[in-house]
């Protein structure tokens, strides 16, 4: 039997489980367990409905992180080799800090984005119960508020981290060790919940998680973009842009269809569906309200990449449109042949996707607060009435 690994993807102790697991080769296969459903888990666990929970090879069932990890070390040379017996001592005392010190600032910077992730009503306001039940009620929203603060908290404490990652690879050295995937999950939450907080931290650090993530097998969110330009680049190349650009003809430059997880599709028409947006697309079959259809300014896209790289940004039309708050207005609609797109109040903003596939200063250039209102990650529309568009078409405001 293969191993078994339940998750949520937002738990810092099942992505350091999950990441120890990677790092030592072992098959496994990942469950995601609906956040507001664990019946699966409880009827497997006999009643301990938290995450992680692994099921061995032999049919072990195993609970808390801890003791998941420290039961595959002891059993499993593969496990082993991630805690060399010269550094086991300090290896297990880092895991131990990255799973309490660090975690307990880390999931307050995370909480906020992780609840507004969920997209059952009933799951966010479990997340949110469960988090007041013990930290009181409105401390989501206070951790919100104070997110700078707990940010310059948490940079204090990975501080000895990064003086550490400057001067080796890994934490104890050339190889990564359990240390090591202690401290990605902690990543792993946050770049789900605040990828704004993961893009500011310290570049050492940025760049160990690009060295461990490529101990981990294939990139999570497929081939990154060839080049990852910096923030002065990012200005230099769109003023450039808007400079040399004749006015907007509110043209479709591209088309994009995700075909499946990564994959993409650049079709010179596609039809558009109420309700489903572009048709053979998989965010339609994701069902996201009010996110039919996602939208990019050309402008942007060329600042933030190459054009043969435009399709890693996920969104469907690439088109020659200002997108800012001043220019475009939510409820206003748009004729594109017989169809009709109306832009909706769904907030478009780079995620860790972007981070990983663009970098982090695309990442910061795309959401710092002061330029969100030139929306420049884009919109998104819903489909009011169906038709078939093609490259070339124009947008026309009606
Ligand atoms: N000590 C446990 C802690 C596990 C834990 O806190 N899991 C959280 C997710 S990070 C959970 O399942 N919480 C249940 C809930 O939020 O309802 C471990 O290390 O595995």
């Amino acid at each position: 039997m293969v191993m078994r690994l339940y998750r949520f993807p937002h738990s810092c102790y099942a992505r350091f489980v999950q990441a120890a697991i990677d790092l030592a080769g072992a098959p496994c296969t990942v469950v995601d367990v609906p956040f507001g459903d664990r019946d699966e888990l409880a009827t497997l666990t006999g009643g301990y409905v938290q995450v992680p929970v692994v099921v061995t090879d032999d049919g072990a069932v195993l609970t808390d992180s801890r003791r998941i990890v420290s039961a595959l070390v002891a059993d499993d040379p593969r496990f082993a080799a991630l805690v060399p017996a010269a550094d086991a001592g300090p290896i297990w005392a880092y895991v131990d800090w990255a799973g309490a010190i660090l975690e307990d600032v880390a999931f307050r910077v995370a909480s906020p984005g992780v609840a507004v992730r969920f997209a059952r009503p009933f799951e966010r306001a479990l997340f949110v119960f469960v988090k007041e039940r013990r930290y009181g009620a409105g401390c989501v929203d206070a951790w919100d508020r104070d997110a700078d603060g707990l940010a310059a908290r948490l940079a204090e404490l990975l501080a000895p981290t990064v003086a550490t990652l400057r001067a080796r690879p890994f934490l104890f050295g050339d190889q990564a060790t359990l240390a090591d995937a202690a401290l990605y999950g902690q990543l792993a939450m946050l770049e789900l919940g605040a990828p704004d907080r993961v893009a500011a931290l310290a570049p050492e650090l940025l760049a160990w998680k690009t060295r461990f993530e490529a101990r981990l097998g294939p990139p999570p969110y497929g081939r990154p973009a060839r080049a990852h330009r910096s923030l002065a680049a990012l200005d230099e190349a769109l003023a450039a842009i808007t400079a040399a650009a004749p006015p907007r003809t509110g043209a479709i430059e591209l088309l994009v269809v995700r075909t499946a997880m990564h994959e993409r599709a650049t079709p010179a028409s596609v039809a558009l569906a109420p309700g489903q947006g572009v048709v053979g697309d998989r965010w339609a079959i994701d069902g996201k309200a009010d996110a039919d259809v996602s939208i990019m300014d050309v402008r942007v896209a060329a600042a933030i990449a190459d054009r043969d790289d435009w399709p890693l940004f996920g969104d469907n039309l690439f088109v020659d449109l200002g997108l800012g708050e001043d220019e475009l207005r939510v409820g206003d609609r748009l004729a594109i042949g017989d169809a009709v797109l109306e832009i909706t109040a769904h907030p478009h903003l780079g995620c860790r996707k972007l981070l990983a596939r663009f970098g982090a200063d695309a990442l910061r250039w795309v959401n710092g607060k002061p330029q969100r209102p030139a929306r420049r990650r884009g919109v998104y529309g819903r489909v009011v009435t169906p038709g078939t568009i093609a490259v070339g078409d124009r947008l026309r405001r009606i």
